[in-house]
Parts: C-alpha cells; sequence; structure tokens
C-alpha cells in the first residue's frame, strides 16, 4: 500500500528494528475477576505463541454465532444474555454480537507488533467485560440516519486525505457524503473523524438510553481475534486474503489509477477497488465482519508515547488525547497492515478516506 498518512512516514521508517525490540518481554495481566493470570516477563515470543495454542481459545458459545441468535428485541442486561445473540437496541441501530471475553482467551493478545513504541518492552492487558460490538461497521446509510436525525454537521472545510491518483493530499472538496470513489449505501462510511465518529456513538446512547461508544483497542482485538493467535486468518502470503476481507488486491491494482508501482497488493483478488458493502467476506468466530480490511476503524484508545495500557491495567481513553488508535488495516492496505496487532495513530480530526469505525455497546 501507499502508507496510511505520510506525515507518519518516519515513524513506519523504523518498523523492522522496533519489531525486534518488542518481541523481547512481554507482560499480560489479566485484572478483571480477580484473576491475576500470570506475568510472562522474560518469555520470548516464540514461547508466548506457544503457550497461545495450547488453550482452547475462542467462546464456544460464539464460535456459532455467525447468523444465528439475532434478536431485534433490544437487550436490557448483556450479563442475561448469551454469548454470541446478535440484537439491535432500535430499528435503526446497528447489529451488535454479545461477546464474553474469557479469562483464557487473553494469551492470544500478545503484543509484539507495537510499531507505534519503539521502548515499549512489557505491556499490562485488563480483561474486558462483557459487551457487545457491531457485526458491521458503520455503513453508510446508518450515518446517513445520523445526521439526519440530529442534525449533525461536520466542521466547515474539513476535507478528506487520500489518494489523489498519483500522490496522497487532502482533498478539500471531499467527506463522508462523497469520499472520492463511489460506494453503496451499505459501504462503510468512512472520511469521519474520532470526533464524528464518537458523535454518532453518543446519538445512539441517547437514543436507546444505552451505553454506546467506540471500542478500546483491547475490546477490538479480543473482538477481532475471536480466539485466533496468528497474525491474521490467512497465510503470510497472503493468498487467502481476498475470502477473508477487502484489502489492497488485484482489483486495486487494475481500479485505483496510479497505484500500479508504487503500492504493494495481496496476491488475490477481492473484487472491490476501493470499499466494500459490510459483510461481503467470512466472518470470524464471533461472526463479525470486516474486523481486518474495508474500513481502518478507530478506537476509543487514547494513543499516548507511553504504554498503550497504564501499568496499573485499564486502558487509556483519558488525558491527552489528541491522537487515537485506530486498528484493523483498510482496503488499501498491503499484507504488512492488516493483521489483528497492528496499530494505527491519527489526530482525533483527521478525516482519511480509508478511515470508519463500529460501535461498542456496554452492558
Ligand atoms: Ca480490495
Amino acid at each position: 500500500m501507499k502508507l496510511p498518512g505520510q506525515k507518519y512516514m518516519a515513524a513506519f521508517a523504523g518498523l523492522t528494528a522496533t519489531r525486534a525490540k518488542t518481541g523481547q518481554t512481554i507482560g499480560v495481566v489479566a485484572k478483571k475477576l480477580g484473576l491475576v493470570r500470570q506475568a510472562l516477563r522474560g518469555l520470548s515470543t516464540a514461547l508466548l505463541f506457544g503457550l497461545c495454542l495450547s488453550h482452547s481459545l475462542a467462546q464456544s458459545p460464539n464460535t456459532a454465532a455467525s447468523g444465528a441468535g439475532e434478536k431485534v428485541a433490544a437487550q436490557d442486561d448483556l450479563r442475561h444474555t448469551t454469548a454470541g445473540t446478535a440484537f439491535r437496541d432500535c430499528a435503526d441501530c446497528p447489529l451488535v454480537v454479545v461477546i464474553v471475553p474469557r479469562p483464557d482467551g487473553l494469551e492470544p493478545m500478545r503484543r509484539d507488533n507495537l510499531f507505534w513504541n519503539p521502548e515499549q518492552t512489557q505491556e499490562t492487558i485488563e480483561l474486558p467485560g462483557i459487551f457487545a460490538i457491531g457485526r458491521y461497521e458503520v455503513t453508510r446509510a446508518e450515518f446517513a440516519r445520523f445526521v439526519k436525525d440530529s442534525g449533525y454537521a461536520a466542521p466547515a472545510n474539513a476535507g478528506c486525505y487520500g489518494w489523489s491518483g498519483a500522490r496522497y493530499e487532502t482533498n478539500a472538496l471531499a467527506d463522508w457524503r462523497n469520499p472520492g470513489f463511489a460506494q453503496t449505501e451499505n459501504d462503510p462510511v468512512v472520511c469521519v473523524s474520532w470526533d464524528d465518529a464518537n458523535a454518532y456513538t453518543e446519538w445512539l446512547a441517547k437514543k436507546t438510553g444505552k451505553s454506546y461508544r467506540l471500542p478500546t483497542e483491547v475490546e477490538w482485538e479480543y473482538a477481532a481475534r475471536a480466539g485466533n493467535a496468528a497474525a491474521r486468518p490467512w497465510d503470510d502470503a497472503g493468498i487467502d486474503a481476498c475470502r477473508h476481507a477487502n484489502v489492497a488486491d488485484a482489483s486495486t491494482r487494475r481500479g485505483m489509477p496510479g497505484t500500479a508501482g508504487s503500492w504493494k497488493y495481496h496476491d488475490c483478488d477481492d473484487r472491490h477497488a476501493y470499499t466494500a458493502p459490510v459483510g461481503s467476506y467470512t466472518p470470524n468466530a464471533f461472526g463479525l465482519h470486516d474486523m481486518l480490511g474495508n474500513a481502518w476503524e478507530w478506537t476509543d484508545t487514547c494513543w499516548n508515547p507511553g504504554p498503550a495500557v497504564p501499568p496499573s491495567g485499564g486502558t487509556l481513553t483519558a488525558g491527552p488525547c489528541e491522537q487515537r488508535v485506530l486498528r484493523g488495516g483498510g482496503w488499501v492496505d498491503s499484507p504488512a497492515y492488516v493483521r489483528y496487532d497492528f496499530r494505527f495513530l491519527l489526530d482525533q480530526g483527521d478525516r482519511d478516506f480509508y478511515g470508519g469505525f463500529r460501535v461498542l455497546r456496554g452492558d
């Protein structure tokens, strides 16, 4: 791909050295449920990976979640809802799937790919509580209903950052309605900032009386992996990627002007040069679609120069939050960036033609 956000090119330049360093020492601590599983300081990445494979990682109720158990009625208390249940809190609300994190599902959340923090050698991860997360990325149609109902207006002269046909640059005329390429109403909304995405969740919370927000990156990664300890659900060659995700591929090479020769592609054809309608590809074991590929997804997590989560546990959603973490890779991305553990960041006011989101519904 062309790296998203050329302003961060310098940070990407040190990836190789960073990766080698962060693989040396990793600590994982589960705090909720009174559980401190283990301190893994000093274990090599290879050993940690071995531990991952020794457990049954996926929540068994969720492994059969795809297409099953959908309920239209709102769920008042997620704790009384079966894992894998899919429901909506209102007719226009996003379909969400109940996730019940298990302590032994923590192991896949290893951190050996903290590209953005060369000094990171230890990670503390808090087991998320029960939550429900969007089965799909928020679509243009869903975002349009929010805009119409709330009167929300993006700030003037915002523009959107994207590929001009020769380079990445801001298109002052682009916005979520016209990101610079054709979309269906079921494509993920893009050219939305973190502020826009957060406003959508606040509107949804007010509309339903339920707890809606963006997922933290820990919640996102737990949901995305669905028990998969590998980097992605296809092999590193990427030949099978197009069955699972909309990524930079043969369709991109054919259909996006000016990319051939400078972008790197997956060696397959997912049939979409730009975004794809949500749910076009195989879901993960929790029944969630497009966790990898299609739109990059904003999380609630602040990017800070320190650890991704504070040593005391928890997730950084307060403090210096000018920049936010995005996850999942996008339709513009080469194999290096489409993986469960790759962390990307943007200024929270940035709008990019690969940037969208999905919602989290708390208990
Ligand atoms: Ca594609």
